[in-house]
């Protein structure tokens, strides 16, 4: 799978991509995170990306022709016979627009997005972007929730990893991201390592015990209540399911 992330912050990507399970990945060829700074397609004196905004207000505004050529570059190095639109007939690669106006992103949809052999993700810096270039190629809004943050870039981390994880042999553990559904909806139940005993606390007696059928009915009740205590929201969804 390709991510093509458009971004004045290249810099900020690529490291913290190239580490861990993702780095691992990327090194694997399983995925790609190809970053590519939109200042490269500004093709003015002082390679200027942002300007005032019509009407005034505070800030500066992304303009929309760097955003556009940047864009197209990337769609014409992944399929060069493609208008962006897909006028070969195939479908469009899909254009997401991490942005604080955009559906709150979740576990479902990083499922949906995995799907895909390419993602472009485009990060706004500044006050946003021009709104004509958005409404030419974005096809997704995306947002990482209800709290406000200085750019896109981080947001465009974090669904490359929520993503990224889901694609087959990302994780090479045995249990594929699809156990996680035994308790789908849930959250996990808390876990325990040697020693037996750590700063007078015990290791609950029933995880010792060996009895496979009364640890799993443990653990679900530990994952009920917890959901229960801590995210009554995602507990009242669990309600409804079942
Ligand atoms: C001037 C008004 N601002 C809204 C409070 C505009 C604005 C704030 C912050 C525009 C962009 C940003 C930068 N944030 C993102 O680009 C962003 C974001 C976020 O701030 N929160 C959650 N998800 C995301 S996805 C992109």
């Amino acid at each position: 799978m390709n991510f093509h992330v458009m971004t004045l912050f290249p810099e900020m990507i690529d490291p913290v991509l190239n580490t861990s399970i993702i780095g691992r990945a990327v090194k694997s060829g399983l995925i790609n995170i190809d970053t590519v700074n939109i200042r490269d397609y500004a093709f003015n004196k002082h390679s200027k990306v942002d300007d005032y905004t019509y009407g005034g207000g505070a800030g500066m505004l992304m303009q929309a022709e760097p955003v556009y050529l940047c864009y197209r570059s990337v769609v014409d190095g992944i399929r060069p016979d493609a208008g962006h639109a897909g006028k070969d007939g195939s479908t469009r690669i899909r254009c997401i627009y991490l942005t604080p106006q955009g559906r709150v992103f979740d576990q479902e949809t990083a499922g949906e997005l995995s799907k895909e052999e390419d993602l472009i993700l485009l990060c706004g810096h500044y006050e946003g972007i021009d709104e004509r270039v958005l409404e030419e190629i974005v096809t997704d809004n995306i947002s990482i929730g209800d709290y406000v943050l200085t750019g896109g870039e981080i947001p465009a981390m974090v669904l490359i990893d929520a993503v990224s994880r889901l694609v087959p042999g990302v994780l090479n553990n045995d249990l594929s991201p699809e156990y996680e559904s035994f308790y789908d909806g849930l959250l996990e139940y808390p876990q325990y390592s040697r020693p037996e005993i750590w700063h007078d606390r015990p290791v609950p007696a029933v995880l010792l015990s060996g009895h496979h059928e009364n640890i799993e009915k443990w653990r679900r009740e530990q994952a009920i209540i917890r959901t229960m205590e801590r995210r009554p929201d995602l507990w009242d969804k669990y309600k409804g399911k079942s």
